[in-house]
């Protein structure tokens, strides 16, 4: 399998951290692409029109994408069990959907500020989408985190992924405050040896 790769992109750690956690890293080889909305990398054209990454290419059936079922995908092949069974697996699908709205608002205000003409580019809409993150750690602060705490899941790897982007692009915006619980739960969990080798570079 080929998995089209950006060491910045925090979609494509979430199915690192997977391919790390559950020993399939070896079966993967890593494409590293470029590609933004005014750029796209002509290696996905073909097989991924969204023109996005991760995006991963199989021997025996069509490429697949988004991170959601690529991680979906691995986790079924690797028998690995991190989307739970029973009424914990919604629970999984819901974290993971959280967190991946995390990411979707906070890679809007990157591509703001690095796409857009800066006489073109609004802050209020900037800010609008960072009280979406906000919103959203709130909530995992207060309503997630006995789950978040509980057996390793792919909705924890995500939200993982998701706050270490933040603090990689937003720093400044200070997603903590408030936060305490969140803040050390995620302290601890990116100790773990898939997160600590899947960083983005600085
Ligand atoms: N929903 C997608 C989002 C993937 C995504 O937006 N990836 C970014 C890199 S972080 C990208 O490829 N952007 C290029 C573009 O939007 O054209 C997923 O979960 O995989």
């Amino acid at each position: 399998m080929k998995l089209y790769f950006s060491p910045t992109s925090p979609y494509v750690r979430k199915v690192m951290v997977l391919l790390h956690e559950t020993d399939q890293l070896q079966d993967v080889e890593l494409l590293n692409v470029a590609t933004t909305p005014m750029s796209p990398a002509e290696p996905l054209l073909a097989k991924a029109p969204l023109t996005k990454v991760p995006a991963l290419e199989r021997p025996d059936g069509p490429t697949l994408f988004d991170s959601r079922v690529i991680c979906a995908f691995l986790d079924a092949r690797g028998q690995a069990g991190l989307y739970q069974d029973g009424a914990r697996h919604w629970d999984v699908l819901t974290l993971e959907a959280l967190a991946d709205g995390i990411l979707d608002a906070a890679l809007l205000i990157t591509y703001e500020a690095r796409m857009r003409p800066e006489d073109k580019q609004w802050d209020d809409w900037a800010d609008a989408q960072w009280d979406k993150v906000e919103r959203a750690c709130a909530a995992l602060n207060q309503r997630w985190m006995a789950h978040l705490s509980g057996q390793l899941d792919m909705g924890q790897v995500a939200v993982a992924c998701a706050l270490g982007y933040v603090d990689f692009r937003h720093d400044a915006r200070g997603w903590r405050k408030g936060n305490d619980a969140l803040a050390a739960w995620y302290e601890k969990f990116a100790e773990r040896p898939s997160m600590v080798a899947t960083q983005p570079p600085a």
